[in-house]
């Protein structure tokens, strides 16, 4: 092996395999912004990703058979995947448990989502240091290890424990809270030590990165230095790196496939559909933290308070199944059918339906020709690490005429403010007036806000964000830290 390899530590490894008859597996990549990132910069450094299969042990075929489905998943994507094995409980306790009744809504600030279940900590440690051994196993000196997201914190800890150093960075997807949430956590102290082993600390924004070095201040009380958009921390005889990487998306790839003829084909079919209406456009995967029910409530008092607007715009609402069996998903997914039942209830017209609701994945066509045709993009979240939906929409929007419509909790608005129309999701009057401004937003304003979004993406994309976290990570050079602008809400 090379060494200055690049070593990829997720949850799970970037390829899908699935039973295809009673014994035939099937493998495909998996998709998304981190696997289209780091693709290239696996393959051309030379490099492995390591993480869960996402299937239960128990169901998995046997190793051969799964050796020889990774030889043809090495062979498509370039660089090589190993994998973790979880078992059914592990899963239970460790990613639906730690990962997502605790961290997830903590971290979201949704603190009464979350379940501080005792028994669930001692997996979650189990589980990161089984991923620190086969880790171990894996690599070797002179290997980078880039650590991904709230499942595997510990990894860290767990590796430098088994008397492993190696360069470790780590990059949080998700908000981190601000001191006074973060507090509740019973396994606070434990969780900051453990970031504080990697030697590089991303977050999506900089209040992220504050609210982290507000909590390392009062609760450990070690010496913090700051420059612009990075600190550093002293631990001991270490130097901890701590800054704001707002990841992004292949804004190129999203551009080229928009203005293909199979998208604009699929577009005009969708208008030709929903004639003489602007269509206001959500994506959200099923999250209590994406605020699909305050939207929905949002849209209707904007249909009671302008009623100029009725049978004049569509909400279309795509909603992708997620956790599919827990209770709390579950309990959400029927308000959200209920509102929509209610809306369409109290307002629909002979020839017009207000709400346009779909529960399902689209192809990836579907997806990007409902970006470039919506008039709007309306992405709520009570909370979001970034919302690559909002960037994608940008991308996408062929013709310029979009109008994005953001949620001042999604990471995304300090890097959009002030050409989104910025919103507090909770605020149900000021989000239905934001949507009859984009509805009676004169052509040049849209086409001179959309262009500006687009710049900041393109000049900020993905590859960017792999680049700048890789320097930062590697060369240790502070001037390779982002230099972000920060959006403060107004009074
Ligand atoms: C986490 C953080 C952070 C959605 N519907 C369909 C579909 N999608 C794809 C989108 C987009 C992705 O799913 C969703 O990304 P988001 O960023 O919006 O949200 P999370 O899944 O919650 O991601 C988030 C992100 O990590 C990255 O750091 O931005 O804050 O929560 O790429 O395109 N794709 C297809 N059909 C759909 O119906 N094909």
């Amino acid at each position: 092996m090379d060494p200055g390899r690049l070593v990829v530590v997720s949850n799970r490894l970037p390829i899908v395999i699935r039973r295809a008859g009673s014994s035939q597996w099937q493998i495909s990549p998996g998709s998304g912004g981190l696997v289209t990132a780091m693709g290239p910069v696996l393959k051309h450094r030379g490099g492995l990703w390591l993480g869960w299969l996402g299937i239960p042990r128990e169901d998995c075929p046997s190793e051969r058979r799964l050796n020889s489905l990774l030889t043809t998943g090495t062979s498509r994507t370039g660089y090589s995947l190993r994998y973790v094995h979880l078992r059914r409980e592990e899963i239970e306790k460790y990613y639906y448990g730690f990962s997502n009744e605790i961290l997830w809504p903590l971290f979201h600030d949704l603190f009464s989502h979350c379940n501080f279940d005792p028994c669930y900590w001692e997996t979650y440690q189990l589980v990161n240091k089984k991923f620190a051994e086969h880790v171990k196993n894996h690599t070797q000196k002179g290997d980078y290890l880039w650590v991904h997201d709230y499942q595997l914190i510990l990894v860290a800890r767990e590796l430098r424990r088994l008397g492993l150093d190696r360069q470790i960075g780590f990059f949080l997807h998700i908000p981190f809270p601000p001191l006074d949430i973060f507090l509740k956590l019973p396994w606070r102290f434990q969780i900051l030590e453990a970031l504080l082993k990697y030697d590089l600390i991303g977050f999506q924004t900089a209040r992220d990165r504050r609210n982290f070095i507000g909590c390392v201040r009062a609760l450990l009380g070690y010496r913090v230095s700051g420059r612009g958009q990075v600190n550093t921390i002293t631990v001991d005889d270490r130097q901890v790196l701590a800054g704001s990487f707002p990841i992004s998306i292949d804004y190129r790839e999203f551009a080229d496939f928009a203005k293909t003829q199979e998208v604009a084909d699929q577009a005009w079919i969708i208008h030709a559909n929903l004639p003489r209406r602007q269509i206001i456009l959500g994506v959200d995967r099923l999250d209590y933290t994406k605020g699909i029910p305050q939207r929905l409530l949002a849209f209707e008092n904007a249909l009671a308070r302008y009623p100029e607007m009725r049978r004049k715009v569509t909400l279309l609402q795509v909603v992708v199944p997620s956790r599919q069996g827990v209770e709390e998903y579950e309990k959400l997914r029927h308000e959200i059918e209920r509102l929509v039942g209610e809306i369409n209830g109290r307002y629909t017209e002979v020839g017009w339906t207000p709400v346009h609701y779909i529960f399902r994945s689209l192809p990836r066509k579907e997806l990007v020709a409902y970006y470039r045709t919506c008039e709007i993009a309306l992405i709520t979240p009570l909370k979001d690490g970034m919302n690559l939906v909002a960037k994608e929409y940008c991308a996408s929007s062929t013709e310029g005429n979009g109008v994005l419509i953001l949620s001042e909790f999604a990471g995304a608005a300090a890097q959009f403010y002030p050409h989104a129309l910025l919103v507090n999701p909770y605020d149900l009057e000021g989000v239905a007036d934001a949507i009859y401004q984009a509805f009676t937003m004169g052509q040049e304003e849209r086409q001179s806000r959309m262009r500006r979004l687009q710049a900041t993406i393109q000049k900020n994309d993905i590859v960017n964000w792999v680049n700048s976290f890789l320097r930062a990570g590697i060369s240790k050079d502070l001037n390779d830290f982002p230099q972000m602008e920060f959006f403060v809400p107004k009074q």
